[in-house]
C-alpha cells in the first residue's frame, strides 16, 4: 500500500520536476494529484516518463481530505491560502516556498543534514523546503563541518535564470535571440539584460544593502546546520539556464587539509567530488542537469587564513535545489512517521 500525494503547483518548473522525481525514484503512490491554479485547470501533463497523464485540478476548491502529502510549489501567495486548508484535512504539506521557513513550528529540512528535525512537524503539519543556493551549499558544507567544525562561510553565488521560472527562461532565450539579431533588449522579469552579462541582485534589497535571497543563505543555513556557523554571502545572476554554481571560502575552528576534505566529500551523502585539478577536471552547470547529485570540485587550500579552505559547488536548482529535496523529504516522512504497507 502506497501513498496518495499531491503536488500542487504541478505545471511550474519546480512543480513539473517533482512529478518527474516521483516518478524516477518510484515513490510509493497509490494515487497522484497534479494541482494548480485556475489558469491550468483541465490540461494534462504527464507523470514523469510513465506515460500516465494526469489531469490538472484547481486549487482554489481541491479537497485535501484523505490525502496522505501534498507537494508545494506554488509560491508564497497561493501557498498562504492553500497549505493550512491541506495541513489542516490531515495532509502533511512539505512547502518550497520561502513563507514557513524561519517559523520555530516549522523543520527545515535538507534530509543528508538534520534529518532529525523533521520529528517537529506534527505543530503544524507542514515541512520546509530550503531556499535552493542553501540546499546545495548545506549539502557539501554539513561532512566538512562535522569533520573540523566551521566558523565562518563567504560565499559567492552564480545562479540560473530557472530560479526565477520559467519567465526567466524565456527572458534568456528571448534577449539572446534578439541580440543576435539586432532587436532591442527589453528587461522584464530581471532588472538588467541578463543575456551575455550578469546581475548581482537576486529578490528584494533589505535595509543594511544586501539581498533576501543573501539573507536566505544566512539564516537558513544557521536552521539548518549550526546556529554558530557565520554566513556570508553575494548572490549573482547568470545567464546560465538550469544549475547553481557556488563559489564558497570557508574556515574552520581545527586544521583540515584539502586531502583530508577530498576524502570526506568522496563519502559523503549527496555530494559527488569530482576534483582532478586538471584541464575539465571540475563540474559545471551544463553537466549536473537532471542529476541528483551536489557536485564538489577545486578544494583547495586557502594560505590566507588559518584552517581555510577553498570549494566550488554546483547542483541542478531545479533538483536538489527544490523539487529532488521535496521529494526526499517525502521518502525521510514515510520512513519515520507515515509508514504505510
Ligand atoms: C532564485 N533561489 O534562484 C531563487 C529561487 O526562496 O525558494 C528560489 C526562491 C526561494 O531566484
Amino acid at each position: 500500500m502506497g501513498y496518495r500525494v499531491v503536488v500542487v503547483g504541478a505545471t511550474g518548473n519546480v512543480g513539473r520536476e517533482m512529478l518527474n522525481i516521483l516518478a524516477e525514484r518510484e515513490f510509493p503512490c497509490d494515487e497522484i494529484a497534479a494541482v494548480a491554479s485556475s489558469r491550468s485547470q483541465g490540461t494534462e501533463i504527464e507523470f514523469g516518463e510513465t506515460g500516465r497523464m494526469l489531469k490538472v485540478q484547481n486549487v482554489d476548491n481541491f479537497d485535501f481530505t484523505g490525502w496522505d502529502i501534498a507537494l508545494f510549489a506554488a509560491g508564497s501567495g497561493p501557498t498562504q491560502v492553500h497549505a493550512p486548508r491541506a495541513a489542516a484535512a490531515g495532509c502533511v504539506v512539505i512547502d518550497n516556498s520561502s513563507l514557513y521557513r524561519m517559523d520555530p513550528d516549522v523543520p527545515l529540512i535538507v534530509p543528508e543534514v538534520n534529518p532529525d528535525a523533521i520529528d517537529g512537524y506534527t505543530a503544524k503539519n507542514i515541512i520546509a523546503n530550503p531556499n535552493c543556493s542553501t540546499a546545495q551549499m548545506v549539502v557539501a558544507l554539513k561532512p566538512l563541518h562535522d569533520a573540523a567544525k566551521i566558523k565562518r562561510v563567504v560565499v559567492s553565488t552564480y545562479q540560473s535564470v530557472s530560479g526565477a521560472g520559467k519567465e526567466g527562461m524565456d527572458e534568456l532565450f528571448e534577449q539572446s535571440r534578439a541580440i543576435f539579431v539586432g532587436d532591442p533588449v527589453e528587461p522584464r522579469k530581471f532588472t538588467k539584460q541578463i543575456a551575455f552579462n550578469v546581475i548581482p541582485h537576486i529578490d528584494v534589497f533589505l535595509d543594511d544593502g544586501s539581498t533576501k535571497e543573501e539573507w536566505k543563505m544566512v539564516a537558513e543555513t544557521k536552521k539548518i546546520l549550526d546556529p554558530k556557523v557565520k554566513v556570508t554571502a553575494t548572490c549573482v545572476r547568470v545567464p546560465v539556464f538550469i544549475g547553481h554554481s557556488e563559489s564558497l571560502n570557508i574556515e574552520f575552528e581545527n586544521e583540515i587539509s584539502a586531502e583530508e576534505a577530498q576524502n570526506i566529500l568522496r563519502e559523503a551523502p549527496g555530494v559527488m567530488l569530482i576534483d582532478k585539478r586538471e584541464n575539465g577536471g571540475y563540474v559545471t552547470p551544463v553537466e549536473c542537469v537532471g542529476d541528483f547529485a551536489t557536485f564538489v570540485s577545486r578544494v583547495r587550500e586557502d594560505s590566507t587564513i588559518d584552517n581555510g579552505l577553498n570549494i566550488w559547488c554546483v547542483s541542478d536548482n531545479l533538483r536538489k535545489g527544490a523539487a529532488l529535496n521535496a521529494v526526499q523529504i517525502a521518502e525521510l516522512l514515510g520512513r519515520r512517521h507515515l509508514k504505510k504497507g
